[in-house]
Parts: C-alpha cells; sequence; structure tokens
C-alpha cells in the first residue's frame, strides 16, 4: 500500500512524463515541418516512448492501492530555433527528469517503502541512457556544425537510430 505522499509525489511523476512526450511530440512536428524527417520519425518515437513511462507509473500506483491521476498539460513551445537547439534542450530536460527522479527514490529511502524504491530502479538506469543518448546527438551536431550536406547525413541517420528506451531492448 502506498502511503498518501509517495502517492502523490508518483503522480507528479506521470505528469512529467506526460509533459515530456507532449514537449517531444511538439519537437517532433516541428522537425517534420523542417523537412527534417528522420529527426522528425526519432522525435515521434521518443514521444511514444515518454508515454510507456508515463504508464507504467499509472498502473503502479493503481497497482499499489493508490490511484493514477491523468493531469492536464500545458502546450509545449511549438517553435524552434534549430535542431541543435532541440536537442540541447532535450538534454536540460532529461538532466531534470532525472534530478526528480532521485528526488522520488530519496522519499521512498526516508520513508522506507521499499517496493517502490525498487520499482523506481528502472528509471534511474532509464535516465542514464536518455542523458547519454542527448550528449551522443549533441557531439554529432556540434561535428557538423551547421554544414549543410552533413545535417543531411546526420538527419537521414536519426532515422534508424535507437531512441534508447530500454524495453526494446
Ligand atoms: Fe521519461 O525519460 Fe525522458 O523525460
Amino acid at each position: 500500500m502506498l502511503s498518501p505522499k509517495i502517492e502523490s509525489a508518483l503522480n507528479k511523476q506521470v505528469e512529467l512524463e506526460a509533459a515530456s512526450s507532449q514537449y517531444y511530440l511538439s519537437m517532433a512536428s516541428w522537425a517534420e515541418t523542417q523537412g527534417l524527417n528522420g529527426a522528425a520519425q526519432f522525435l515521434y518515437k521518443h514521444s511514444d516512448e515518454e508515454r510507456t513511462h508515463m504508464l507504467k507509473l499509472l498502473q503502479f500506483v493503481n497497482e499499489r492501492g493508490g490511484h493514477g491521476i491523468i493531469p492536464a498539460l500545458k502546450q509545449p513551445s511549438a517553435k524552434f530555433k534549430s535542431i541543435q537547439a532541440i536537442f540541447e534542450q532535450i538534454l536540460e530536460h532529461e538532466i531534470m527528469v532525472s534530478e526528480e527522479i532521485n528526488r522520488l527514490v530519496d522519499i521512498c529511502l526516508k520513508d522506507k517503502d521499499y517496493t517502490t524504491h525498487n520499482f523506481l530502479q528502472w528509471y534511474v538506469s532509464e535516465q542514464i541512457e536518455e542523458e547519454k543518448l542527448a550528449r551522443q546527438i549533441l557531439d554529432k551536431l556540434k561535428l557538423i556544425g551547421g554544414e549543410k550536406g552533413g545535417l543531411y547525413l546526420f538527419d537521414r541517420d536519426l532515422q534508424s537510430f535507437d531512441t534508447g528506451g530500454q524495453e526494446k531492448k
């Protein structure tokens, strides 16, 4: 059984994962309008993955006798400066999400909720992967340095890039 404190903290994380899904979706749509179809496919896939992160949390809350709440979401920004700016924002966003996961883990330890603590280990590993992926892509973009031919190849490669979701491995 979840304590009300853990239940509410998990529901906050449900909201963050749902917002992440919308955020990636908005970036995907922008990339598509710029002719960056590889990046768009990558970001659409990532948006779907964020939804599975949200669902996993929601169902865990329900399984543990709580109530997973579907949040209202703010509209994410629709315009982005460049594909590099997108991946810079992604890295920043994922670092923030990792901090939130760590905060949740900390609450569980303080509350002696070892079941939820164990459940959250999946998210701890997933965040390492998400940050790593964003850094790898940013490194590639820095190498290209805005050169058009390079960007074309980068976009093509991104289509087949694994978004890093652990469930797909
Ligand atoms: Fe759910 O991992 Fe990104 O935000």
